[in-house]
């Protein structure tokens, strides 16, 4: 198994880290290769929890290297907050890589951010606000700032002062701010530069040649795929690819290398941040799925919206990503319903659709036609095996298989590593 990715199968926090983490001990390399600190990751080791935002969850396990893809955005403020807290509690964090074509985050992405999300008002994306989105612009604008831009310290000034000129026009004229000056950004992304300095590594070389080595590399996605920029619920998205694709992309690890791809599952549905939700619940049950299942954003804190399980995503999810199996989480959330009603189809416009609609009207419009499965009320946490699983719960389970299209390879049953089920 040369190389695998696991990435979120519907709109994030279905459980990345915990799974990271999981896989930690048997993999060589975890390569985060999209997003920045946007993301929220936990993961719950004994009676410590840790909430990754930046760094990839294997940065847990000490045999695995951690490495910050050339697809990643990189607040470089946040990452040495994030590795010194990390250090204190004890971790090394002495082996983590970060490609030097890795873009960064600067203070004024982040101020378009949090302006744009202002302006547009009721219609704002619901960002995390951490600068994501302009950064990603800036790449694509090519007035990006790279991690390798650190280290020369003329054409770090001259790609800042490239960069601000637009923004600064805009800032002025649309959004009547004061303009950011180019010396100050400068000054204070090169107090980072040292401290950056002995992670910055040739990332797509070190992979490949470990790959040709016979080591195993875990590609850990951010995010999840309906929140994929070119697949997920246009325009709330976020800026990069969480899709499968993007870990070839965001790595330079080419596609003939990867042999599995594990989708991230929850038992349920879950998205923070605005755009369609079919399965959306608004009432109590809504409100018991956001209070037993603990969803809150672990970036921002803000309360996720919660709904029911809806099989066209799962199935879209193992189109897009061309998924070998999935990881089902969160299973023990969902003890104590008499019935779970699951999302089957859609009715869009009084026509029963079975697949995910490409059209963004048509999703806005798609009300979910449920079907009711059994219940149990068992506790189901200390389940190790499948046999152990009520039979209600294990009905469940297969149920979602068969509508997923994939195999589902592990179950969640809390948060804690030990707390999963393997299905060989
Ligand atoms: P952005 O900031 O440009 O990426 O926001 C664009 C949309 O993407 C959503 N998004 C997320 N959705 C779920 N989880 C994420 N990470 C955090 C977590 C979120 C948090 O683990 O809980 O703490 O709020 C994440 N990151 C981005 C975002 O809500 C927008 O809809
Ligand atoms: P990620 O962004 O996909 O890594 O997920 P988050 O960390 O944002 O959110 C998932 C939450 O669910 C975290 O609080 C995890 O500790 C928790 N979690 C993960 N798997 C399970 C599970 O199987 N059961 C329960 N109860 N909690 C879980
Ligand atoms: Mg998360």
């Amino acid at each position: 198994m040369p190389a695998l990715v696991l990435l979120g199968a519907q709109w994030g926090d279905e459980g990345k880290g915990k799974a990271t983490d999981l896989l930690g001990g048997s993999v060589d390399y975890v390569v985060r290769y999209q997003g920045g600190n946007n993301a929220g990751h936990t993961v719950v080791v004994g009676d410590q929890k840790y909430a990754l935002h930046l760094l990839p969850s294997g940065i847990l396990s000490p045999g695995c290297t951690p490495v910050i893809g050339n697809g990643v955005v990189v607040d470089p403020a946040v990452l040495l907050s994030e590795l010194s807290g990390l250090n204190e509690r004890g971790v090394d964090t002495s082996k983590l890589l970060i490609s030097g074509n890795a873009h960064l985050i600067t203070p004024y992405n982040v101020t378009v951010d949090k302006v744009t999300e202002r302006f547009l008002g009721k219609r704002k994306i619901g960002t995390t606000g951490r600068g994501i989105g302009p950064t990603y612009a800036d790449k694509i604008n090519r007035v990006g700032i790279r991690v390798q831009d650190l280290y020369d310290e003329s054409i770090l000034e001259q790609k800042v002062e490239a960069a601000l000129e637009q923004k600064n026009q805009l800032l002025a004229k649309v959004f009547n701010r004061r303009a950011i000056e180019s010396g100050k950004i400068v000054e204070e992304m090169l107090q980072y530069a040292e401290q950056i300095k002995p992670y910055v590594a040739d990332t797509t070389l070190i992979l490949n040649n470990a790959i040709d080595e016979g080591k195993v590399v875990l590609f850990e996605g951010g995010q999840g795929t309906l929140l994929d920029v070119d697949h997920g619920t246009y325009p709330f998205v976020t800026s990069s690819n969480p899709t499968a694709g993007g870990a070839c992309t965001g790595s330079g690890v080419g596609p003939t290398k990867i042999s599995r791809v594990i989708g991230i599952l929850k038992a349920y549905t879950t998205r923070v941040g605005a755009g369609p939700f079919p399965t959306e619940l608004l009432d109590e049950d809504g409100e018991a799925l956001r209070r037993i299942g603990g969803e809150r954003g672990v970036t921002t804190g803000r309360d996720r919206r919660c709904g029911w399980f809806d099989a066209p995503i799962a199935r879209y999810a193992t189109r897009v990503n061309g998924l070998t199996d999935f990881f089902l989480t969160k299973l023990d959330v969902l003890t104590g319903w008499e019935q779970i009603p699951v999302c089957v189809a859609y009715e869009i416009d009084g026509k029963r659709v079975e697949e995910l609609p490409y059209n963004q009207s048509d999703f806005h419009h798609a009300k979910p036609i449920y079907e009711n499965l059994p219940g149990w009320s068992e506790d189901i946490t200390k389940a190790k095996t499948f046999g152990d699983l009520p039979k209600n719960a294990q009905a469940y389970v297969k149920a979602l298989e068969e509508m997923s299209g994939a195999p589902i390879s592990a179950i969640g049953v809390g948060p804690g590593r030990t707390e999963t089920i393997e299905i060989n």
